[in-house]
């Protein structure tokens, strides 16, 4: 409980009210995950509560070595502009086309919903902020797992400039093509839950999510979208595709 009241309460954190109500577990009852009642996903009540009861908020994914790191395909969808690969969505497509050739340039993350000062950062902006490096094993649900060096800037850093409101419970990601996910604010405010624009020392490459992916260390593979565009800060839970296809929300390795 005090861990969490810290890990929530730091400064600069709220843009609005100091109550922090929103945000603080309390009680047995906040420790259901949001999609409790679900019954295709009873499975998330059990994964989350022992999570939430094992580990400590703030505590560590394993981080390894450069000569830990190994090679890794790039999955899903590897091009958002290429119809005939993963996920792709004809509303976006032809917009990450454009910018890709640009060499995302014109690009921006717009960050909105609960926050206090919605807006937008370039790669530029993004990149002048706290920057975190980790060289962590991404295990994706398929059985494979792969480390890898990534560089970004925490989440919680871009929470911290837009200033979340009290209110706000979850955090959303949406990208260019039709993935989706979001986070809680355990997750999201998790020191290594990142926003990374560079993998083993370059720029991050099309294929793993160009110009800008999430990495959220703590859950499986799936939950670190790739291809961002856009945060939306909520007070309500809503499912951003998972559950309506079948995976679970939330998935602690
Ligand atoms: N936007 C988007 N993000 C995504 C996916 C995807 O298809 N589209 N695939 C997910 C899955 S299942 C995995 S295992 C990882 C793969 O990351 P990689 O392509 O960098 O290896 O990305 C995840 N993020
Ligand atoms: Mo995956």
């Amino acid at each position: 409980m005090s861990d969490q009241r810290l890990l929530l309460s730091r400064r600069g954190l709220f843009g609005g009210l100091a109550s922090a109500g929103g945000l603080l577990l309390t009680g047995c009852g906040e420790q259901l995950p949001p999609t409790y009642g679900n019954i295709l996903r009873m499975g998330d009540n059990l994964t989350y509560t022992m999570q939430r009861a094992l580990f400590s908020p703030t505590g560590l994914a394993r981080e390894y070595d450069r000569s830990d790191i190994s090679s890794m395909p790039a999955t899903g969808t590897y091009d958002p502009s290429r119809a005939d690969g993963g996920l792709y969505d004809p509303a976006q497509g032809p917009d990450y086309a454009r910018l890709h050739k640009g060499d995302f340039a014109d690009w921006r993350l717009q960050v909105e919903g609960s926050v206090a000062r919605p807006g937008s950062f370039s790669l530029a902006d993004l990149q002048r902020m706290h920057r975190r490096t980790q060289i962590t094993r991404h295990m994706c649900e398929e059985g494979w797992t792969a480390i890898a060096e990534w560089t970004g800037v925490p989440v919680r850093s871009v929470l911290e400039a837009v200033g979340i409101k009290p209110s706000a419970r979850y955090v959303e990601f949406h990208t260019f093509d039709l993935m989706a996910n979001s986070l809680d604010m355990i997750d999201a405010l998790h020191p290594q839950t990142i926003l990374a624009y560079g993998m083993n020392g370059r720029n991050l490459p099309i294929g793993h999510g160009a110009p800008l992916r999430l990495r959220v260390e703590r859950q499986i593979g799936y939950k670190s979208v790739k291809f961002l565009r856009k945060i939306v800060v909520t007070d309500v839970f809503r499912d951003t595709g998972d559950i309506k296809s079948g995976w679970a929300w939330y998935n602690g390795i």
